[in-house]
């Protein structure tokens, strides 16, 4: 059953149960629609408490129900019928109440949350507003500036703060059933609050909503659910309700038919059927418990980091003592500046640390289920270090390379027990990026493979698997990138136009301020690690830039020049003089052709991975895209841009 209904006494249960998520399917709306009639018919029934069964309280419409037209009961006039109700309903959250899950919650008279639980109105991150009341009835009951935070950003808050912000009536711990069932009892004791819809809103003074409106817009870089948002948002408190929710509804409307809302759908799937692959299913993976890194460099801290984030125990390897200090320096500044953003505390921090056991002996390694290498990419080093590896570690010990460029074949060439090595290529800061490209060799086992994807579970990370190509799925569609802005260079085009462009696309920066940021000299080694391996690897603009000492902001200058201190990127004559020889007029592209340009590039060379096989579908292409490589996330990845 959807919806049933048991009772306490005088006070009625309606306990849901919808997996996985009791999302607001048709069958659920309905079942809630004829319990409020049920309940209002019976004369030995003073209260109701809505409860949910499984992980959550419900967490929102059906998303996979947006694409099809609304069918009643729709879901603001269920929540209406909620807040008409002739006896008060109780919600008992627990999990998180999103979405249409929190306006459900809200049609309730009160709102009881689990300590664990949160709630939210994350319908921004979906390309739409709240459509059954989120922007009228959070404004009435939190007042305009929760409601502003809520609501515009898309971000969940905890019990603790949604109390403090008045979003719920009570934080209890324990039995949310008990707990919930005595407060609808003492709330009869009371005289009951209006609903929401009659309580009063203040709206703050336009200059207020002037600040707003920047702000969201400067960090919404193109997203039009937030700015939608705060107009709803200021309509309720400005107008009458019914006015309000007419306008709500009618933006919810348009912007669910919308492109952005279709790439933000299209993300959301993909990303939850990222860590659960089709050809996995049933490969029971390893349980890891303990874990170490093989280097305490960028990478090698950053990965340590994201394992003990995931409260894994940590082995810390470096080749001699100093190392060892500089690794255990780069991991202890990680979680520093995480206690300075206050996203650690000071002990919590400490407890991070205290779980990295760090040295140079690989003896150290002996009873370790995960090891990953992040040593310096180079071949001949990183084969060294897994011949230790296979000596010292356990035969069944999971042996992982961090490279993102050498082939893992060759790494792990000659290792005992091949079926337990596999790539996990992290992206930098790797306690921060969530993508994590999964790389398998001919001879690792599926066990091995499902072990890659539930780490990244643990981790919290986006997995994709990537066959073995030169850089696997997202370096190589980044080398086709970066040749394509070169190619729009020679033929004319000027450097800041191509940048700008892709910034007015979304992206936070252009191919070439971003080769500045990172360093023009790390894709050139790579270039001359080819040639010097006899492979054909033509010569790029960027080579003829850092053969002339220009390697991007850390030597002053690459594609652009930097006064010292000052990263703003400013044309510079003397790349223009060292690229003359190789620029043609050619004709002028406005910033729309340029995006299609570089974009299409992009998705044609994620077709070619796909016919390769190097990737399994369009959509974890698009992942990669968005979580690795900065792609706008409300336009859905190049994959999906490409299907129009
Ligand atoms: N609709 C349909 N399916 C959903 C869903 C949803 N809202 N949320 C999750 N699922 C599926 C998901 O695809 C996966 O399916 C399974 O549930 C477990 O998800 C009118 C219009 C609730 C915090 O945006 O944030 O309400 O792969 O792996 O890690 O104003 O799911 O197992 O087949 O993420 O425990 C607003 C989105 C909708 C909430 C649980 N609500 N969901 O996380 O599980 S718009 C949301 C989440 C709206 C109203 C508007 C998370 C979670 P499968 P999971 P989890």
């Amino acid at each position: 059953m959807i919806v049933s209904i048991d009772r306490d006494g005088d006070i009625a249960l309606v306990t849901v149960d919808n997996p996985p998520v009791n999302a607001l399917g048709q069958a659920l709306r309905q079942g809630l629609w004829d319990a409020v009639g049920a309940l209002d018919a019976d004369p030995t029934v003073r209260a109701v408490v809505l409860i949910c069964a499984g992980r959550t309280f419900i967490a929102g419409a059906d998303v996979s129900e947006f694409g099809k037209p609304p069918v009643p009961p729709h879901l603001p006039d269920l929540v209406d019928r909620l807040e008409g109700a002739a006896k008060p309903w109780t919600a008992a959250i627990h999990g998180s109440a999103l979405g249409g899950g929190f306006e459900v919650a809200m049609g309730c008279r009160f709102r009881v949350a689990l300590d664990s639980a949160s709630v939210g109105l994350p319908e921004v991150t979906l390309g739409i507003v709240p459509g059954a009341s989120g922007t009228v009835r959070t404004p009435r009951l939190a007042g305009v500036e929760a409601a502003v935070e809520l609501v515009t950003t898309g971000r969940p808050v905890k019990a603790g703060k949604a109390l403090s912000m008045g979003l719920v009536d009570a934080v209890v711990s324990g039995d949310l059933r008990a707990e919930s069932l005595a407060f609808a009892r003492k709330a009869l004791t009371h005289p009951l609050p209006p609903p929401i819809s009659a309580r009063p809103v203040t709206s703050p003074d336009p200059a207020w909503w002037d600040e707003q409106r920047k702000a969201i817009a400067k960090r919404a870089k193109g997203e039009v659910a937030p700015l939608r948002a705060l107009d709803c948002l200021r309509i309720a408190a400005e107008k009458p309700f019914a006015e309000a929710m007419a306008h709500e509804r009618a933006t919810f409307l348009e912007l669910r038919a919308s492109d952005q809302a279709a790439a933000l759908r299209h993300i959301f799937f993909a990303e939850r059927a990222a860590p659960k692959p089709a050809h996995l299913a049933g490969v029971k993976p390893r349980e890891i418990r303990s874990t170490a890194v093989i280097g305490g460099g960028t990478m090698g801290a950053g990965i340590a980091a994201a394992l003990r984030d995931a409260g894994l125990p940590v082995v810390l390897i470096e080749r001699d003592e100093e190392a060892v200090q500089r690794g255990l320096a780069n991991l202890r500044s990680i979680f520093d500046g995480a206690v300075k953003r206050g996203r650690l505390t000071e002990a919590q921090a400490r407890a991070r640390m205290d779980g990295v056991t760090a040295g140079s002996d690989y003896a150290l390694l002996s009873g370790t289920g995960l090891v990953i290498e992040a040593v310096f990419e180079d071949l001949a080093v990183k084969r060294a270090v897994f011949a230790r590896l296979g000596q010292a570690c356990r035969p069944d010990a999971i042996l992982a390379t961090n490279t993102s460029y050498l082939d893992p074949r060759l790494i792990a060439e000659g290792l005992p027990h091949p079926d337990r090595f596999i790539g996990l290529h992290f992206f930098s800061p790797a306690n921060v990026m969530k993508l994590l490209e999964i790389v398998p060799t001919p001879t690792t086992s599926p066990e091995t493979l499902a072990t890659g994807f539930a780490l990244a579970r643990q981790l919290g990370k986006i997995p994709v698997q990537a066959g073995i190509c030169d850089g696997f799925i997202g370096n190589r569609i980044l080398k086709r990138y970066r040749a394509e802005a070169e190619t729009l260079v020679r033929d004319g085009t000027p450097i800041a136009a191509v940048d700008a462009a892709m910034r007015a696309h979304g992206f936070a920066m252009g191919p070439f301020e971003a080769q500045d940021l990172g360093g023009l000299d790390i894709a050139y080694l790579q270039r001359e690690g080819a040639r010097a391996s006899g492979q054909d690897a033509p010569e790029t603009l960027g080579d003829i830039l850092v053969r002339a000492g220009r390697k991007g902001q850390k030597t002053g200058g690459g594609w652009y020049d930097y006064a010292p201190g000052d990263r703003t990127p400013k044309p510079s004559d003397t790349t223009a003089g060292l690229l003359a020889g190789r620029i043609t007029a050619g004709p002028t592209l406005t910033a729309e052709g340029i995006a299609s340009r570089l974009t299409g590039a992009m998705a044609a060379e994620g077709k070619a991975i796909l016919e390769e096989g190097i990737a399994l579908k369009p959509s974890d292409i698009d992942l990669v895209e968005v979580h690795g490589y900065g792609y706008p996330r409300w336009r859905g990845g190049p994959m999906f841009a490409a299907e129009g």
